[in-house]
């Protein structure tokens, strides 16, 4: 904050408080005397919102001065989190706000506390997209974040017996003080019809879509404030509307039912979510999703770069494109599509503009998660892009040809259209040919890109699949979350490394300090308290807060191997019950995360999870060493709380399945040690932090290909061991389910039979590493000076890096600063400019 006098302060303060007033009364129609907490929420939001809107305007004017490179980032997914707690941070009026609130009588922590937030994705790559719209703005970097407007987000999770239960998200319904509804930038976006060939009147052929249906795409603008800069880039979001100026009559019988009709199923295309985190087979809303999201996108686009140019020959020069995977894949023949059929550029041109506008970045290695499209139903939504790609794929396929003459195998596995079954249009092959650049996520990801998954697309085009790992922004993921850690960091070593990660380096030197361990250890008891009080208000359960908290929390996917963790507590459990008087490192195991609705086995991980927890919290002979803890409805705002308390952070999945992994970084950064495999990032946080600060067990990449090579056979390590034969006959045998052996034979059958993510081959390794990381806790000195180290070797880690990386290797963009000082936020938050100086009246 800037020096200020006590009257100065007082003054800004007595006017946060009038404008608290003000919107109650306005906006939401009440007074002190009958506002509810909810009425607060929105007072206070709108407040703040107000303030940031002079940033907005603020940046908006200087794009239009200065017309820099806008970067458009482009994802069905943004997991934005709670918006107050970390605006107020952005813009540095936490304190003021919160003296505000306290002078009118209220309390800020409970209204940030209040706020739902908007489950506007389901995992990793929703929330990636919003630490990188956080760091674009930190960075003054111009960009706009483009996505869909869910009615109903990511499902409420809630644990019913055990089981997952979904239930809807209605996160509009006490409403969204963020957004800004722009019904003046609306698009038009249809779908389904036939094409059809005209002659312009210079004899010119050109094609013509008659669709069957068009419907309205209307974008909602959230600001998305930068960390004390006076940069504020926003999120645009599309919902849909019907068009109301139709005229039905063309496509339809022209009846006002079917009007209605019409009305309904253009609103169901942004009703909802889809929770799955991979491909779900031939589902028609989810393409009409992806396309609307794209057509509102692209259009916007052009819209913005007409306004200020006269052609779009230098489109890519002012606008870059970010594919957020294949999800906004049809981006490609749709941009195509805009130049050539509406603003009638020629198809080589329109083919070079496209190139070098898109850029796509890949998320997974999973074959079965790579998207692709029936054909028929590709065609019957959108018969103009099928013939454009069937097009670009023929000229593609040409190049292929003269590059590898007689490489049938090379052209059938490029191809855009995959024909060796039914046939599908490839999201991933698609998103190959169209991008400027390729990007994986980790290093290791990237190079099993370039190895496997894309070689042949790397042998193609040498050089344009490159890697940029990811980061998670330090003000959201310590900040905001862990406002104790960050007093105490800041204390040591100022406050300069909420914007350069790296300087967190600089508490190196106070690994052995004893006073700093104190205090480190402290702040970390602190917030493992706050949880503990949390569960036994929650669940009745009572937890000593200094054992150890090992935590897992991330989708549930076998992949992730959430039931190995629960293989080690289930020895754990067996050792005790052999031997009575045993003393171990007590622990307590948290799981959190959500199983996607239609996946069997995640949905059985969860039941497991909580019938072992079942049985072992309520036996008296091992529950003062072991309590198990699923938290349910997992969130970014349950991440808040997470992240700060664990001291072991679980990243067991199988190598080379995790193509990056972002929670892992939130953890460290939290100063939690991993216990992990060699798998996405945790290559790289291994390295940074040292290969003696990180628990490392499991095959490597290369041991499990050699090793399915070979043949892999569960079996034997189950015959040759033990103590895996004695923790999965317990769930075999129904100890965790009341005598039934049904319940968990899919999951002992799954991994005896097949176990296609090794959780036996890594199994023994996987105990003698928890078996290491107990010891090591003992030593309260040593584990603290690794859980130090390890925060402080976390600058890589930072979305700002990635988004440098970015700027520089994919997307050449430069900051354009907005000159005026965050600190001269008039008090009122409001400019005027008199239309013809400029001047601020
Ligand atoms: C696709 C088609 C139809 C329906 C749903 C989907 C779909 C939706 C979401 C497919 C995938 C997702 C999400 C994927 C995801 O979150 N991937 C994660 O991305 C993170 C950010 O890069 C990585 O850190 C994780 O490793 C990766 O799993």
């Amino acid at each position: 904050m800037t020096d200020m006098s006590p009257d100065e302060r007082n003054r800004r303060i007595n006017k946060l408080k009038r404008a608290f007033a003000y919107n109650l009364f306005c906006r939401q129609g009440v007074t002190s005397r009958s506002a509810s907490l909810n009425d607060y929420y929105l007072a206070v939001s709108y407040t703040l919102r107000d303030r940031m809107q002079h940033f907005f305007v603020n940046s908006v004017e200087k794009l239009l001065e200065k017309d820099p490179k806008i970067v458009c980032y482009l994802s069905a997914e943004f997991l934005t989190g709670p918006h107050l707690h970390n605006n107020l941070v952005n813009l540095g009026l936490y304190e003021d706000f919160a003296q505000a609130a306290a002078e009118t009588g209220l309390n800020l922590k409970e209204i940030i506390n209040h706020e739902e937030e908007p489950g506007l994705g389901s995992g990793g790559l929703g929330r990636l997209a919003v630490c990188y719209l956080d760091s674009l703005s930190s960075l003054q970097i111009p960009a706009i974040g483009y996505g869909i407007r869910y009615e109903y987000g990511m499902f409420n999770q809630k644990i019913v017996n055990g089981w997952q239960k979904e239930f809807s998200d209605r996160w509009l319904h006490q409403g969204n003080p963020w957004e800004i509804k722009k019904p003046v930038m609306a698009c038009e976006v249809s779908f389904g019809g036939r094409t059809e060939i005209y002659h312009t009147e210079k004899g010119i052929r050109r094609i013509r879509w008659r669709p069957t249906r068009v419907i309205m795409g209307v974008p909602y603008d959230t600001p998305i404030p930068g960390y004390k800069v006076n940069t504020v880039n926003y999120l645009r979001l599309w919902s849909t509307e019907s068009h109301t100026s139709f005229d039905f009559s063309e496509f339809n019988t022209g009846d006002y039912y079917s009007a209605v009709a019409d009305k309904l199923k253009a609103e169901a295309i942004t009703k909802i979510l889809y929770p799955s985190d991979e491909q779900i087979e031939g589902k028609q809303l989810r393409l009409q999703q992806q396309f609307f999201l794209v057509s509102c996108s692209l259009q916007d686009m052009i819209r913005l770069h007409l306004s200020r140019h006269s052609s779009l020959h230098n489109f890519y020069e002012h606008f870059q494109g970010q594919l957020n995977d294949t999800h906004p894949a049809v981006a490609v023949p749709e941009l195509m599509r805009l130049l050539v059929d509406i603003h009638l550029y020629d198809w080589d041109e329109a083919w070079k503009i496209t190139r070098k506008t898109l850029c796509y970045t890949n998320h997974t290695l999973l074959p079965e998660a790579m998207e692709k499209w029936p054909l028929d139903l590709f065609g019957s939504l959108l018969p103009r892009h099928l013939e454009i790609i069937y097009e670009l794929n023929r000229c593609f396929l040409d190049e292929v040809r003269i590059k590898y003459p007689g490489d049938d195998g090379r052209l059938q596995r490029m191809s855009v259209i995959d024909e060796t079954g039914p046939r599908y249009v490839r999201m991933v092959n698609l998103a190959c040919m169209g991008a400027k650049v390729i990007n994986g996520v980790a290093a290791l990801h990237t190079n099993l890109l370039r190895k496997h998954t894309l070689a042949d697309w790397d042998a193609m085009y040498p050089g344009k699949i490159r890697n940029v790992t990811n980061g998670v922004t330090p003000r959201r993921w310590i900040a905001v979350s862990n406002p104790r850690l960050t007093q105490l960091i800041t204390e040591a070593i100022g406050e300069k490394w909420l914007t350069n990660l790296e300087e967190l380096r600089r508490l190196e030197p106070l690994a052995d300090d004893a006073a700093f361990q104190e205090a480190w250890r402290k702040v970390k008891e602190e917030n493992k308290r706050d949880f503990a009080e949390l569960m036994e208000c929650r669940d009745n359960i009572c937890v000593d807060p200094s054992v150890m908290f090992d935590v897992q929390v991330k989708r549930i996917h076998e992949y992730k191997r959430q039931h190995l963790n629960i293989l080690h507590i289930i020895t754990l459990y067996s050792r005790i019950k052999a031997n009575p008087s045993l003393r171990i490192t007590p622990r307590l195991f948290v799981f959190g995360g959500k199983a996607a609705p239609g996946y069997f086995m995640a949905k059985r991980i969860i039941k497991l999870i909580n019938s072992v927890a079942q049985v072992i919290n309520n036996d008296p002979a091992v529950r003062d060493q072991i309590k198990i803890f699923f938290i349910p409805n997992y969130s970014v705002k349950i991440g808040h709380i997470v992240y700060p308390m664990a001291n072991l952070s679980e990243q067991i999945s199988q190598a080379g399945m995790e193509a990056s992994g972002t929670g892992n970084m939130k953890f460290s950064m939290n100063g939690a040690l991993t216990i992990g495999t060699l798998d996405g990032a945790n290559v790289e946080i291994r390295q940074e932090v040292g290969q003696e600060n990180f628990f490392l067990f499991g095959l490597t990449v290369e041991q499990i290909m050699e090793l399915r090579q070979k043949g892999y056979r569960p079996m034997d390590y189950y015959q040759n061991n033990e103590s895996l034969r004695a923790a999965i006959e317990l769930i075999r045998c129904g100890h965790f389910s009341s005598g039934d052996r049904e319940l968990f034979k899919s999951i002992v059958d799954s991994l005896l039979y097949d176990d296609r993510y090794m959780l036996l081959a890594d199994y023994q390794d996987y105990i003698d590493c928890q078996d290491r990381v107990s010891r090591l806790f003992e030593d309260k000195k040593s584990w603290t000076r690794m859980s130090i180290l390890n925060t402080a070797r976390m600058g890589k880690f930072s979305s700002d890096r990635s988004i440098l990386e970015y700027s520089r290797k994919v997307w050449d963009v430069q900051p354009c600063p907005v000159e005026l000082k965050w600190q001269e936020l008039p008090e009122d938050g409001i400019l005027f400019h008199s239309k013809d100086s400029g001047e601020q009246a």
